[in-house]
């Protein structure tokens, strides 16, 4: 496999090669024969074989930013949420024919031993998608970048249902070894914790930790569209020092004499599984200082072996952060170019804030990431001497800023000093930034107004706009390889390079046979979806109904709870009215909940009681049925995403940052109903007013109302439609086991409705049977559905990465 562009195989056909290369590996690396291999052998037998090349362009790669000097790029994340790779690494290198052929020749499905590779998944939800996105995105446009992270040994945990409730199991994906993976012994670095730090008569600070770990380097290639480039993906693992204490083992102490390792291993065991929602724990903090330490250290030592002096380190090395959770790398940086390279502090302050930027992802208040400063000094008491400095001169910098006053001044501090103090990290990120990004323009317009108001008035050119965006690669060609065809047949290859090209599209939304080739495409998703619920679900689900679809992680603030209420009122109407000519509809919903998070929990066993009973009930037959797929993860959502008719972005205005599974959808061919909220806005503007259903108050609009102390109840007592569907579920005519069970949550309406679900139900309602009248109409569906795939290529995470690179990285 040398020639990256060949797919099927040619004259000298490499075929048997191939074939037998694979068989090679499984017997010289794995140790079994062909007879004898499991489909796990043959898994990991044909990842090897693909590594080989892999590895050969990893390190042309490497060379030629090295001979060019070139600036790289830093993403450092607590979170890269993978998925499986092989697909897109051999969809990536083209390769997809020619290595189904040669499995094929051996007697081994391809598409089988895909399926059994364990999701990488070492994130929650978007954030981490979103990284994985970027790491995608940068090889595809043959950047030189670097992610870092941790390697967690149990990432998301899998999500079994026990009777409709949520049970969290540990997901080990390394239980069968990781062949992507290699350990760099010789990058390891020593990262301090605790102790104290003294200075000399000249000045000279030195900081004395109690305790130290290791943390040594596990690399990942990222393969860039068409093989052009092959980035590292850096993960840190923690290991002690000194794995064994020899003496106390002799002594007896055989606990104490493995108690460092197992102390040093806690540290890369767990992923947090909190979304949009600090973790707070003292070792998650831990996780975040190990990690920034490891890569600050990994990239200064980079940067003097290439370029020998410190002070040019901006000019070579930009380094993003991924939300706050890396910003004590802000400090870490700061603390080796004055401690160890002997810096000024003015003259590290100018190099760090060159270096980094940073990117925000929530506006939640109680998602802002702050530290109790004793816990913070206790750990880290270096750089709690460093914030201190920092925010001196911040602090002096703002007070000669004319109209920045006292409330001001507290606000932009990094120390929280109303109640208990804590140290505010996203001011720390945003000081130490030369750039502050959000995720969307609504987003980015609120950062401004909100949560950084006093921060911008004080640096108002640092805050800028990044809309997220998500690779074609993998939510397009891989998981949707019939649309992908037709797209082919239908405007050519082009697109496959740059997804703008897709707008070449447009005009046949107007031929009605093309669109009876994609509605046939669709169709075929969805029979394929229909296959897989019914095996592991055991529901049959009819492919003509519409695919309404909600699959995301579980939060009051994207309200599951409204589609959910939407779904018993509709029951109630069909059931009313069944002479209606209702369109048949079929609600999917997946996701995880965090595990302390209570109401979400008992969202997702109120839309199992919901789907029990409607699933059950002859009244309503194929016209209504209801589905909560288990373990939601992105494997899952590439096989729901290709077969959704709707989706469902329906978070309370201002409140989601941006969203990209609503992204993901549009480029499938859903059509959104949604609110003025995230990119969903953007997404509107791209596919036009007439082909996208919005719905609901404004950002403004929430923000006035809940100024002006609304409550749920008045609008619940005036809509009969959704008295009923409340009432119902709060007298528990859904939970006869527990009638009690969801009373507090739909009290929890009628007192306060924080999200507005009361406020937006009518809305939502209305817009449903919009959505019904619409899907009846073939023409006009498919019109649209056409329309939104045409214009979605502007969402391509390159388009993403192309401005970071441009307005905040300099590197193109
Ligand atoms: O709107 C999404 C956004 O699309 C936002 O909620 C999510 O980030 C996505 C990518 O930009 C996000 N995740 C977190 N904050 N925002 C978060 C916070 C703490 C821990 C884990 C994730």
């Amino acid at each position: 496999m040398t020639d990256s562009q060949a797919a099927a195989p040619t004259a000298l056909d490499p075929r048997p090669a191939l074939a037998s290369a694979i068989v090679d590996t499984l017997v010289h690396r794995i140790g079994k024969d062909a007879q004898a291999a499991r489909p796990h052998d043959w898994l990991a037998a044909t990842i090897l074989t693909l590594r080989n090349e892999i590895i050969e362009r990893w390190m042309e790669s490497t060379k030629a930013a090295h001979a060019a000097g070139a600036k790289r790029v830093y993403y450092l994340s607590l979170e890269f949420l993978i998925g499986r790779l092989l697909r897109d690494a051999l969809s990536n290198l083209r390769h997809n024919d020619e290595v189904a052929a040669a499995l094929a020749s051996l007697g081994v499905d391809l598409a089988a031993i895909e399926e059994i590779e364990p999701d990488a998944a070492l994130g929650n939800g978007g954030l981490g998608r979103l990284a994985a996105c970027f790491m995608e995105s940068l090889a595809s446009l043959d950047l030189p970048a670097y992610g870092y992270g941790i390697r967690y040994v149990n990432g998301m945990f899998r999500q079994r249902l026990d009777d409709g409730w949520q049970v969290e199991l540990p997901e080990n994906w390394l239980a069968h070894g990781n062949p992507w993976e290699f350990e760099r012994r010789e990058s390891a670095y020593f990262v301090g914790f605790g102790g104290e730090v003294t200075a000399t008569t000249s000045g000279q600070v030195h900081w004395s930790p109690i305790e130290a770990v290791e943390a040594v380097a596990v690399d990942t290639p990222m393969v860039g569209w068409r093989g052009k480039r092959v980035n590292t993906l850096r993960l840190w693992n923690a290991r002690a020092f000194d794995p064994i204490k020899l003496d106390r083992f002799n002594a007896g102490d055989f606990e104490g004499a493995l108690a460092g390792q197992m102390r040093a291993e806690t540290l890369t065991r767990v992923l947090y599984p909190n979304d949009s929602t600090p973790a707070g724990q003292e070792l998650r903090l831990r996780q975040e200082y190990f990690f920034s330490s490891a890569s600050i250290q990994d990239i200064v030592r980079r940067h003097l072996q290439y370029f020998g002096d410190i002070r040019t380190l901006p000019e070579k090395a930009a380094i993003q952060l991924n939300d706050t959770h890396p910003a004590v790398a802000v400090a870490e940086l700061m603390r080796l170019l004055t401690d160890f390279h002997e810096l000024s502090f003015d003259e590290a302050w100018e190099i760090t804030r060159a270096t980094f930027g940073y990117t925000n992802h929530t506006l939640l208040p109680e998602a802002l990431e702050s530290w109790p400063l004793p816990l913070f000094e206790r750990l880290l008491p270096r750089h709690m001497q460093i914030v201190y400095a920092i925010n001196a001169r911040l602090l002096r910098e703002a007070s000669k800023v004319d109209g920045i006053d006292g409330n001001a001044i507290a606000a932009i501090s990094l120390i929280d000093e109303g109640g208990e103090r804590r140290v505010r990290m996203a001011n720390l990120a945003f000081a130490g930034s030369h750039s502050v990004n959000g995720v969307a323009a609504l987003h980015t317009e609120l950062m401004k107004k909100t949560v950084f108001a006093d921060l911008h008035r004080l640096y108002p050119d640092r805050i800028n706009n990044k809309t997220n965006g998500i690779t074609p690669r993998r939510w397009l060609q891989q998981c949707n390889p019939g649309l992908t065809g037709l797209l082919v047949e239908a405007i050519g290859e082009d697109f496959k390079d740059d997804a703008a090209r897709l707008t070449a599209l447009a005009p046949f939304a107007n031929d009605s046979s093309f669109r009876e080739r994609f509605a046939m495409v669709k169709r075929s998703n969805k029979v394929t979806l229909s296959t897989y619920i019914k095996d592991s679900m055991g529901l049959t689900l009819d492919p003509d109904a519409i695919f309404d679809v909600q699959i995301k992680r579980i939060h009051e603030y994207k309200r599951q709870l409204l589609g959910i209420v939407e779904a018993v009122a509709l029951y109630d109407q069909i059931r009313s009215h069944p002479e209606r000519n209702w369109t048949p509809r079929v609600k999917l919903f997946a996701g995880k909940a965090a595990s302390s998070y209570h109401t979400a929990k008992l969202v997702i066993k109120l839309a199992n009681d919901v789907a029990k009973r409607i699933n059950a009930d002859p009244a309503v037959g194929d016209l209504l049925k209801v589905a909560f797929v288990p373990n939601y993860n992105v494997s899952l959502a590439e096989k729901i995403i290709p077969a959704a008719d709707l989706s469902e972005q329906i978070s309370t205005a201002g409140m989601e940052a941006s969203g990209t599974g609503n992204m993901k959808f549009a480029l499938n061919g859903a059509l959104t109903i949604g609110t003025l909220d995230g990119a969903n806005i953007e997404i509107k503007d791209h596919v036009g007013d007439d082909n996208i259903f919005i719905f609901g108050l404004t950002a403004d609009e929430v923000a006035e109302k809940r100024a002006s102390g609304y409550r749920g109840r008045q609008v619940i007592e005036g809509s009969r439609e959704l008295a009923q569907a409340v009432n119902a579920i709060a007298s528990g005519v859904f939970s006869p086991d527990d009638p009690d069970r969801y009373k507090g949550l739909m009290d929890g309406l009628y007192e306060h409705d924080w999200f507005m679900l009361a406020a937006d139900f009518d809305a939502y309602a209305a817009a449903q049977r919009e959505v019904d009248a619409k899907f009846g109409d073939t023409a006009a569906w498919g019109r649209s559905a056409v329309i939104n795939v045409a214009n979605m290529g502007w969402f391509s995470s390159d388009r993403t990465i192309g401005e970071y690179a441009k307005q905040i990285w300099g590197v193109m």
